[in-house]
């Protein structure tokens, strides 16, 4: 068995069933006015797939809007979160939500419409030949819509970072439109991950390439919110920014101690073989 380029780790056998049970994990903060609008859009886009709320507790009342879209809706379902905890916690708890009741999928989308439920379709579909699909913005066919040069720069930026540091083979790491595999949570130490922000997808893709699973990409476009606030904010770029130059620094440190074993082993070979 040959070993992934990236990580030296032999692959896991595929799993390639069928995808039948889909959860589509919706983490909201404040989205009351967002939230009837993607499930619906969900619903209609994907009829087959259930939703989980993943609600930290918004001031607005979201939980609530939450609790009566799940009472007129068998295929809709809540988590109520005591505080915002960030993202990666909220999905961390989704996965383990989605595991334990058996989904062959979850979908992580964000509810202020920036990932289109439209889409899903074509996301669900590459699943069928990966572990996880990466809906992308910076892949021929992406896009983003309405988004200020400054969020371009921080979004290409941070994926060309991410690129030098981790050298992942994805063109949008930072991306959050995404489809996994449960066997492939299962597969991946997710206590390991524990970046809240924009680090959470990077250091997500990084633990699944690790365990030798398969992520793909395909084209989205991705438009900015029109209603509610985002909450992005200069703590989750600076968290993003460091988490990934730890890992970037500790890969460095890897390759230089394998360079210089190889080295080691090359000249004792040849010494063997002068002899
Ligand atoms: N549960 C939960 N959801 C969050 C938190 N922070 C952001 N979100 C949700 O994550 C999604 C993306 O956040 P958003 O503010 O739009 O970030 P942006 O798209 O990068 O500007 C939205 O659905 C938010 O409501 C959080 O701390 N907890
Ligand atoms: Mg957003």
């Amino acid at each position: 068995m040959s070993s992934s380029p990236n990580t030296g780790v032999s692959p896991q056998p595929p799993d390639r069933r069928p995808i039948e049970r889909v959860v589509v994990l919706i983490p909201t903060y404040n989205e009351r006015e967002n939230l009837p609008r993607i499930v619906a859009r969900v619903r209609a886009s994907a009829p087959t797939a259930d939703i989980l709320v993943l609600d930290d507790n918004s001031p607005d009342g979201t939980g609530e809007v939450a609790d009566q879209l799940a009472a007129n809706d068998p295929q809709v379902h809540v988590l109520h979160r005591t505080a915002k905890q960030g993202l990666g916690a909220a999905y961390k708890a989704g996965f383990a939500w989605a595991i334990d009741r058996g989904y062959d999928a979850a979908v992580e989308m964000d509810a202020d419409g920036s990932h289109q439920p439209e889409q899903l379709p074509s996301l669900l579909q590459a699943a069928e030949h990966a572990d996880l699909v990466i809906g992308s913005r910076w892949i021929k066919g992406g896009a983003v819509v309405n988004w200020p040069l400054y969020r371009k720069v921080i979004s290409v930026g941070g994926n060309v970072y991410v690129k030098l540091m981790l050298g992942l083979p994805v063109n949008d790491a930072t991306g959050g439109f995404r489809v996994y595999r449960t066997s492939a949570l299962r597969k991946m130490d997710l206590e390991s991950v524990d970046s809240a922000g924009y680090g959470f997808q990077v250091d997500m893709t990084a633990e699944l390439l690790r365990v030798g699973l398969t992520a793909v990409e395909v084209p989205i476009e991705f438009i900015e919110r029109e209603v509610g606030e985002s909450k992005m904010n200069g703590d989750i770029v600076k968290e993003a920014f460091l988490n990934v130059g730890k890992h970037g620094l500790a890969r460095r440190k890897r390759q230089l101690r394998d360079l210089i074993v190889r080295g080691r082993t090359t000249w004792r070979e040849r010494q063997w073989h002068d002899a």
